[in-house]
């Protein structure tokens, strides 16, 4: 049958084509990553040189570069995420990771990328942001037939503006991005800008949020706002890396968010200025300081900071709710209810039985409580002085005298000078328990108890 769809169809596979007949012969091999850990940045082997970016909890994907072409095979497939310790979660991501690989490209730079569909249904890409040929811009239907399971689509177009990025499908978007489908792009620009500062640290992620019932492994899709797990890059606290800078470093934080709702991103003991969006570098005549920056859906900020504080400074999203983990929303408000001694008695019958909250939720974090496997706790993370009580979109920047340019390392927790703790009137000011032995942040586990003789996951 011969129609209107058949012959876009027909079109822009012809054109798709003409473009890279000589590369679709032999594709570059996909890389898949395993681990959800932060990965060291791509020095880029040739080309212009730039300061690569760090993705938080992920990874920059390898190009090859063939006639002069950089090329990039991502493949879009179900994934297994490990979105904290002890909690993994059945997700759709690319190259064995949920977000995909981060793309790095040079201002001017021809990219080509083959786009491999493994998932059970239709997909596209869209490559959020860019100044592109139309027909390269991934809206099903729109400006391409969507690509079959099974199969393999090319892009091909410049990198004609600087700055950061996001790529994601655009088909049955609802559906895959509640999945976890979604990548960043970074263009460095081609020679020094006037708007685009060199900086000691570069990191960048993307705000993501899924619904995942406690046990169970896959996000339930409706959702449409109220999600349980608040996550950058697919990670929640206290999963996620701190972001590590040498004191007095110039740090760029590239944050895009693709959730369903905004993020007021708020750092601590700095200012920033807002020095880019996804729709450019920011003049410098614009710029104002902030410690809050709310970034709305299908937006993106760079901000920009001189790490000039020692310390473990908190990092984190500023909606309370999005710093805790999965929980009951049907949680009754207990404070000032004075229910003692019925937990004891609901306990003879019930012995894993808890009742919280009648003085507030922290004390949550300090009880050892039963959780269904494969969940992170509510609140959790331990710190040099205790429970730290957090969850989801929250993590540190680690400021510190002397590192090494370029060492990422999580330098354990901060050595406060004696004094400058604050401490409990009458008290000796003491560093106090900042003497107490410092894990890595790699060694804070997430402390859940599972429920004995349960095996039904
Ligand atoms: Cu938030």
């Amino acid at each position: 049958m011969f129609n209107r769809r058949s012959l876009l169809a027909g079109s822009t596979l012809a054109s798709l084509a003409a473009v890279s007949k000589a590369s679709l012969a032999a594709l570059p091999e996909p890389v898949i990553q395993t681990s959800p850990d932060t990965q060291a940045p791509l020095v880029p082997p040739t080309g212009r040189p730039y300061n690569p970016v760090v993705t938080l909890n992920g990874w920059t994907c390898p190009w090859r570069m063939k006639d002069g072409v950089k090329e990039f095979h991502l493949v879009a497939e179900p994934v297994v995420r490990e979105m904290a310790p002890g909690f993994k979660a059945h997700l759709w991501g690319y190259n064995g990771q949920s977000p995909g690989p981060t793309i790095e490209v040079v201002e001017g730079d021809r990219v080509r990328l083959y786009v491999t569909n493994r998932l059970p249904e239709v997909t596209s890409m869209h490559w959020h942001g860019q100044r592109l040929p139309n027909g390269m811009d991934g809206v099903s239907g729109l400006t391409q037939p969507a690509v079959p399971p099974g199969k393999t689509w090319v892009y091909e177009f410049v990198a004609r503006r600087p700055g950061t990025f996001m790529y994601h499908p655009h088909a049955d978007e609802m559906v895959q991005m509640a999945m976890g489908m979604m990548g960043l792009w970074i263009t460095h620009p081609k020679a020094k800008h006037p708007h685009i500062a060199e900086v000691d640290r570069d990191y960048a992620f993307l705000l993501n949020a899924y619904d995942i019932e406690p046990g169970s492994a896959t996000p339930k899709i409706m959702t449409m706002l109220d999600f349980n797990l608040w996550s950058w890059n697919s990670r929640v606290f206290p999963g996620i890396s701190p972001l590590v800078a040498r004191q007095g470093d110039r740090v760029r934080l590239r944050v895009g968010n693709l959730t369903m709702t905004n993020h007021p991103i708020h750092i601590h003991g700095h200012e920033f200025e807002v020095t880019g969006t996804d729709g450019g570098p920011v003049p410098k005549t614009a710029r104002w300081p902030e410690v809050t920056v709310d970034i709305a859906v299908g937006q993106m900020r760079q901000m920009e900071f001189i790490a000039d504080e020692e310390g473990d400074w908190a990092f984190h999203c500023h909606k309370a709710h999005h710093t805790m983990n999965a929980m009951g929303h049907d949680v009754p408000t207990m404070i000032g209810v004075d229910h003692s001694g019925l937990a004891a008695k609901i306990r003879k019958l019930v012995p894993d039985y808890m009742l919280m909250g009648e003085r507030g939720m922290h004390d949550m974090t300090e009880m050892s409580m039963p959780l269904p496997d494969n969940t992170a706790p509510m609140m959790a993370g331990e710190g040099p002085f205790g429970p730290v009580a957090m969850g989801g979109m929250f993590s540190m920047l680690k400021v510190r005298r002397g590192l090494k340019r370029g060492d990422y390392t999580d330098p354990g927790w901060f050595q406060h000078p004696p004094g400058t703790v604050a401490h409990e009137v009458g008290d000796a000011p003491a560093a106090a328990k900042a003497a107490a032995p410092t894990p890595r942040a790699s060694d804070v586990e997430v402390q859940v108890r599972k429920p004995q003789g349960h095996h039904n996951h």
